[in-house]
Protein backbone atom coordinates (compact mmCIF):
# COMPACT_ATOMS: atom_id res chain seq x y z
CA UNK A 1 0.00 0.00 0.00
CA UNK A 2 1.19 3.58 -0.26
CA UNK A 3 1.99 5.60 2.07
CA UNK A 4 -0.85 7.58 3.28
CA UNK A 5 -1.12 11.12 3.36
CA UNK A 6 0.02 12.46 6.57
CA UNK A 7 -3.15 12.73 8.83
CA UNK A 8 -4.04 16.75 9.23
CA UNK A 9 -5.17 17.59 12.90
CA UNK A 10 -6.05 20.41 14.38
CA UNK A 11 -3.69 21.05 17.03
CA UNK A 12 -1.35 18.64 16.48
CA UNK A 13 2.21 18.86 16.77
CA UNK A 14 4.75 19.66 13.92
CA UNK A 15 7.01 16.03 14.28
CA UNK A 16 6.57 13.68 12.90
CA UNK A 17 3.74 10.81 13.78
CA UNK A 18 5.44 7.94 15.67
CA UNK A 19 3.27 4.77 14.12
CA UNK A 20 3.54 2.23 11.66
CA UNK A 21 1.12 3.72 8.67
CA UNK A 22 2.07 1.00 6.46
CA UNK A 23 0.35 -2.56 7.09
CA UNK A 24 -3.13 -0.82 7.91
CA UNK A 25 -6.32 -1.46 6.30
CA UNK A 26 -7.94 1.07 3.82
CA UNK A 27 -9.93 2.28 6.99
CA UNK A 28 -6.70 2.76 9.14
CA UNK A 29 -7.26 -0.49 11.91
CA UNK A 30 -4.41 -2.56 12.03
CA UNK A 31 -4.29 -5.63 14.21
CA UNK A 32 -2.87 -5.88 17.72
CA UNK A 33 0.16 -8.39 17.65
CA UNK A 34 0.10 -9.11 21.44
CA UNK A 35 3.09 -11.31 21.47
CA UNK A 36 5.18 -8.09 19.79
CA UNK A 37 4.88 -6.54 22.99
CA UNK A 38 8.15 -6.73 25.56
CA UNK A 39 7.95 -8.06 28.94
CA UNK A 40 9.89 -3.96 28.98
CA UNK A 41 6.62 -2.86 27.85
CA UNK A 42 4.17 -4.89 29.59
CA UNK A 43 6.22 -3.56 32.74
CA UNK A 44 5.57 -0.21 31.99
CA UNK A 45 1.92 -0.43 31.22
CA UNK A 46 2.08 -2.13 35.10
CA UNK A 47 4.08 1.15 36.45
CA UNK A 48 1.98 3.61 34.15
CA UNK A 49 -1.60 2.25 35.96
CA UNK A 50 -0.03 1.57 39.04
CA UNK A 51 0.59 5.40 39.30
CA UNK A 52 -2.19 6.21 37.58
CA UNK A 53 -5.24 4.05 39.79
CA UNK A 54 -3.84 5.72 42.72
CA UNK A 55 -4.26 9.18 41.47
CA UNK A 56 -7.80 8.70 40.30
CA UNK A 57 -10.02 8.56 43.75
CA UNK A 58 -11.83 11.71 44.45
CA UNK A 59 -10.73 13.07 41.27
CA UNK A 60 -11.99 10.79 38.71
CA UNK A 61 -15.91 11.49 37.75
CA UNK A 62 -18.24 8.16 39.12
CA UNK A 63 -18.90 6.84 35.51
CA UNK A 64 -14.61 6.22 35.44
CA UNK A 65 -14.19 4.99 38.74
CA UNK A 66 -16.95 2.49 38.20
CA UNK A 67 -15.61 0.79 36.10
CA UNK A 68 -11.37 1.88 35.84
CA UNK A 69 -11.13 -1.79 38.03
CA UNK A 70 -12.82 -3.82 36.70
CA UNK A 71 -11.07 -4.20 33.25
CA UNK A 72 -8.26 -6.07 33.94
CA UNK A 73 -5.48 -3.38 33.21
CA UNK A 74 -3.72 -4.03 36.83
CA UNK A 75 -1.96 -7.29 34.35
CA UNK A 76 -0.42 -5.77 31.79
CA UNK A 77 -1.34 -4.25 28.35
CA UNK A 78 -5.11 -5.38 27.50
CA UNK A 79 -6.16 -7.36 24.76
CA UNK A 80 -8.66 -5.60 22.29
CA UNK A 81 -10.98 -8.69 22.12
CA UNK A 82 -11.67 -8.59 25.66
CA UNK A 83 -12.23 -5.24 25.82
CA UNK A 84 -14.95 -5.40 23.03
CA UNK A 85 -16.52 -8.19 24.81
CA UNK A 86 -17.48 -6.36 27.68
CA UNK A 87 -17.88 -3.10 26.05
CA UNK A 88 -19.93 -4.57 23.38
CA UNK A 89 -22.42 -5.05 25.98
CA UNK A 90 -22.73 -2.36 28.17
CA UNK A 91 -22.92 0.05 25.21
CA UNK A 92 -22.29 -1.55 21.96
CA UNK A 93 -18.88 0.25 21.54
CA UNK A 94 -16.22 -1.28 20.22
CA UNK A 95 -12.05 -0.32 20.06
CA UNK A 96 -10.17 -1.06 17.15
CA UNK A 97 -6.67 -0.91 16.86
CA UNK A 98 -4.54 1.88 14.99
CA UNK A 99 -1.33 2.90 14.18
CA UNK A 100 -2.18 6.15 15.61
CA UNK A 101 -3.56 9.49 14.81
CA UNK A 102 -6.09 9.40 12.36
CA UNK A 103 -6.63 11.99 9.56
CA UNK A 104 -9.98 13.74 11.14
CA UNK A 105 -12.33 12.13 8.67
CA UNK A 106 -11.20 8.55 9.40
CA UNK A 107 -11.53 9.36 13.26
CA UNK A 108 -14.92 10.60 12.67
CA UNK A 109 -16.04 7.71 10.82
CA UNK A 110 -15.20 5.43 13.44
CA UNK A 111 -16.86 7.35 16.08
CA UNK A 112 -20.04 7.83 14.05
CA UNK A 113 -20.31 3.54 13.56
CA UNK A 114 -19.65 3.48 17.58
CA UNK A 115 -16.25 2.42 16.78
CA UNK A 116 -13.19 4.22 19.37
CA UNK A 117 -9.53 4.31 17.82
CA UNK A 118 -7.03 2.84 19.84
CA UNK A 119 -3.17 3.79 19.45
CA UNK A 120 -1.41 0.11 19.17
CA UNK A 121 1.89 1.08 20.68
CA UNK A 122 2.75 2.15 24.08
CA UNK A 123 5.48 5.21 24.84
CA UNK A 124 9.04 4.75 25.10
CA UNK A 125 10.69 4.79 28.90
CA UNK A 126 11.65 8.85 28.49
CA UNK A 127 7.93 8.82 27.88
CA UNK A 128 7.15 7.61 31.06
CA UNK A 129 5.62 11.20 33.25
CA UNK A 130 4.65 12.89 29.21
CA UNK A 131 3.71 11.85 25.87
CA UNK A 132 2.14 14.41 23.22
CA UNK A 133 0.59 11.55 20.83
CA UNK A 134 -1.82 9.05 21.92
CA UNK A 135 -0.94 5.74 22.93
CA UNK A 136 -2.30 2.64 24.10
CA UNK A 137 -2.05 4.03 28.04
CA UNK A 138 -3.97 7.09 27.35
CA UNK A 139 -6.37 5.67 24.94
CA UNK A 140 -7.26 2.53 27.15
CA UNK A 141 -7.13 4.19 30.47
CA UNK A 142 -8.41 7.44 29.62
CA UNK A 143 -11.49 7.01 27.05
CA UNK A 144 -12.52 3.64 27.34
CA UNK A 145 -13.81 3.39 30.43
CA UNK A 146 -16.38 6.31 29.50
CA UNK A 147 -17.25 4.28 26.94
CA UNK A 148 -19.63 2.13 28.72
CA UNK A 149 -21.41 5.04 30.39
CA UNK A 150 -24.60 5.25 28.18
CA UNK A 151 -25.02 8.60 27.82
CA UNK A 152 -21.45 9.56 27.15
CA UNK A 153 -20.98 6.74 24.73
CA UNK A 154 -23.99 8.45 22.79
CA UNK A 155 -22.53 11.76 22.89
CA UNK A 156 -19.12 10.09 21.58
CA UNK A 157 -21.07 8.72 18.26
CA UNK A 158 -23.18 12.19 17.56
CA UNK A 159 -19.84 14.16 18.24
CA UNK A 160 -18.34 11.71 15.18
CA UNK A 161 -21.44 12.55 13.25
CA UNK A 162 -20.86 16.25 14.07
CA UNK A 163 -17.49 16.19 12.74
CA UNK A 164 -18.94 14.06 9.17
CA UNK A 165 -20.94 17.18 8.59
CA UNK A 166 -18.66 19.79 9.53
CA UNK A 167 -15.82 18.57 7.54
CA UNK A 168 -17.88 19.79 4.70
CA UNK A 169 -18.87 22.62 6.16
CA UNK A 170 -15.29 23.86 6.66
CA UNK A 171 -15.84 23.39 10.61
CA UNK A 172 -13.16 21.17 11.75
CA UNK A 173 -11.45 23.76 13.50
CA UNK A 174 -14.84 24.54 15.80
CA UNK A 175 -15.26 20.76 16.34
CA UNK A 176 -11.70 19.75 16.95
CA UNK A 177 -12.30 22.96 20.07
CA UNK A 178 -15.02 20.85 21.41
CA UNK A 179 -13.49 17.67 21.50
CA UNK A 180 -10.51 18.87 23.53
CA UNK A 181 -12.40 21.13 25.95
CA UNK A 182 -14.75 17.85 26.51
CA UNK A 183 -13.71 14.24 25.29
CA UNK A 184 -9.93 15.54 26.18
CA UNK A 185 -10.13 18.14 29.21
CA UNK A 186 -13.40 17.92 30.40
CA UNK A 187 -14.28 18.75 34.08
CA UNK A 188 -18.01 17.86 35.40
CA UNK A 189 -19.58 19.23 38.57
CA UNK A 190 -20.70 16.39 41.11
CA UNK A 191 -22.39 16.53 44.36
CA UNK A 192 -19.29 15.72 46.07
CA UNK A 193 -17.84 18.90 43.62
CA UNK A 194 -15.56 19.45 41.33
CA UNK A 195 -14.45 15.83 38.59
CA UNK A 196 -11.97 15.02 36.08
CA UNK A 197 -13.84 13.16 32.73
CA UNK A 198 -11.43 14.24 30.46
CA UNK A 199 -9.40 11.56 29.07
CA UNK A 200 -6.07 14.09 28.55
CA UNK A 201 -6.51 15.00 32.36
CA UNK A 202 -7.13 11.38 33.46
CA UNK A 203 -4.47 9.73 31.81
CA UNK A 204 -2.05 13.00 33.11
CA UNK A 205 -0.09 12.12 36.56
CA UNK A 206 0.33 15.92 37.03
CA UNK A 207 -2.43 17.05 35.64
CA UNK A 208 -5.54 15.19 37.54
CA UNK A 209 -4.66 17.46 40.62
CA UNK A 210 -3.81 20.04 38.70
CA UNK A 211 -6.67 20.67 36.78
CA UNK A 212 -8.84 20.92 39.91
CA UNK A 213 -6.84 22.29 42.87
CA UNK A 214 -4.32 24.44 41.25
CA UNK A 215 -4.79 28.05 41.68
CA UNK A 216 -3.26 29.08 38.13
CA UNK A 217 -6.24 27.95 35.61
CA UNK A 218 -9.24 29.10 34.90
CA UNK A 219 -12.54 26.95 35.51
CA UNK A 220 -15.38 28.01 33.19
CA UNK A 221 -19.39 27.18 33.35
CA UNK A 222 -19.63 25.30 29.83
CA UNK A 223 -21.02 27.40 27.05
CA UNK A 224 -20.82 25.33 23.32
CA UNK A 225 -20.32 28.76 21.31
CA UNK A 226 -17.58 30.01 23.98
CA UNK A 227 -15.75 26.51 24.01
CA UNK A 228 -15.78 26.42 19.81
CA UNK A 229 -14.40 30.01 19.87
CA UNK A 230 -11.62 29.31 22.39
CA UNK A 231 -8.03 28.00 21.23
CA UNK A 232 -6.26 25.71 22.94
CA UNK A 233 -2.85 24.66 24.31
CA UNK A 234 -1.11 20.95 23.22
CA UNK A 235 2.46 21.19 24.89
CA UNK A 236 1.65 22.34 28.32
CA UNK A 237 -1.26 22.12 31.00
CA UNK A 238 -4.27 23.91 29.69
CA UNK A 239 -4.82 27.68 30.83
CA UNK A 240 -8.69 27.11 30.44
CA UNK A 241 -11.40 24.02 31.50
CA UNK A 242 -14.80 24.29 30.88
CA UNK A 243 -16.86 22.45 33.50
CA UNK A 244 -19.96 20.64 32.55
CA UNK A 245 -23.24 19.79 34.79
CA UNK A 246 -23.28 16.15 33.34
CA UNK A 247 -22.94 14.05 30.62
CA UNK A 248 -26.44 14.85 29.72
CA UNK A 249 -25.89 18.39 29.00
CA UNK A 250 -23.23 17.67 26.77
CA UNK A 251 -25.35 15.41 24.38
CA UNK A 252 -28.60 17.71 24.68
CA UNK A 253 -26.45 20.84 23.84
CA UNK A 254 -24.95 18.91 20.86
CA UNK A 255 -27.73 17.35 19.44
CA UNK A 256 -28.87 20.53 17.33
CA UNK A 257 -27.26 20.98 13.81
CA UNK A 258 -24.62 23.21 14.27
CA UNK A 259 -24.67 24.54 10.81
CA UNK A 260 -25.92 28.16 12.17
CA UNK A 261 -24.08 28.11 15.10
CA UNK A 262 -20.92 27.98 12.65
CA UNK A 263 -22.24 31.06 10.08
CA UNK A 264 -22.14 33.14 13.63
CA UNK A 265 -19.34 31.81 14.60
CA UNK A 266 -17.38 31.89 11.07
CA UNK A 267 -16.74 35.75 11.25
CA UNK A 268 -15.46 36.07 14.38
CA UNK A 269 -11.76 36.04 16.54
CA UNK A 270 -11.05 33.39 18.73
CA UNK A 271 -10.30 33.85 21.89
CA UNK A 272 -6.51 33.05 23.21
CA UNK A 273 -6.60 30.04 25.87
CA UNK A 274 -6.51 32.56 29.03
CA UNK A 275 -9.36 34.61 28.28
CA UNK A 276 -11.60 35.63 30.64
CA UNK A 277 -15.12 37.22 29.66
CA UNK A 278 -17.86 39.30 32.03
CA UNK A 279 -20.12 36.61 31.41
CA UNK A 280 -18.21 33.17 32.21
CA UNK A 281 -19.19 31.48 35.11
CA UNK A 282 -16.08 30.61 37.49
CA UNK A 283 -15.31 27.96 39.25
CA UNK A 284 -12.89 28.07 42.59
CA UNK A 285 -10.07 25.42 42.84
CA UNK A 286 -10.51 22.31 45.06
CA UNK A 287 -8.70 21.36 47.93
CA UNK A 288 -6.30 18.79 46.92
N1 LIG B 1 -6.91 10.04 15.87
N2 LIG B 1 -6.33 8.00 16.78
C1 LIG B 1 -6.79 9.25 16.94
N3 LIG B 1 -7.13 9.68 18.19
C2 LIG B 1 -7.60 10.95 18.39
O1 LIG B 1 -7.91 11.31 19.54
C3 LIG B 1 -7.72 11.80 17.29
C4 LIG B 1 -7.36 11.32 16.02
N4 LIG B 1 -7.49 12.12 14.95
C5 LIG B 1 -8.01 13.46 15.06
C6 LIG B 1 -8.29 13.88 16.43
N5 LIG B 1 -8.17 13.08 17.43
C7 LIG B 1 -8.61 15.30 16.77
O2 LIG B 1 -8.10 16.16 15.82
C8 LIG B 1 -10.05 15.68 17.12
O3 LIG B 1 -10.34 16.91 16.58
C9 LIG B 1 -11.11 14.78 16.73
FE1 LIG C 1 -7.30 11.23 23.57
Amino acid sequence: MPAPEAPVTFGASTHGLRGDYRDMRPDYTVTQRYGAYSEADQDRWRRLYARQIRLVPGRACPEFLRVIDTLGYEQGIPRFDEVNERLGRATGWQVVAVPGLLPEPVFFGHLAERRFPVTVWLREESEFDYIVEPDVFHDFFGHVPLLFDPVFADYMQAYGRGGQKADGLHALEYLARLYWYTVEFGLVRTDAGLRVYGAGILSSPAEVSYALASPEPRRIGFDLKRVMRTRYKIDSFQQTYFVIDDFGQLFRETAPDFTPLYARIAGLDPYPADTVLPQDQLFGPVED
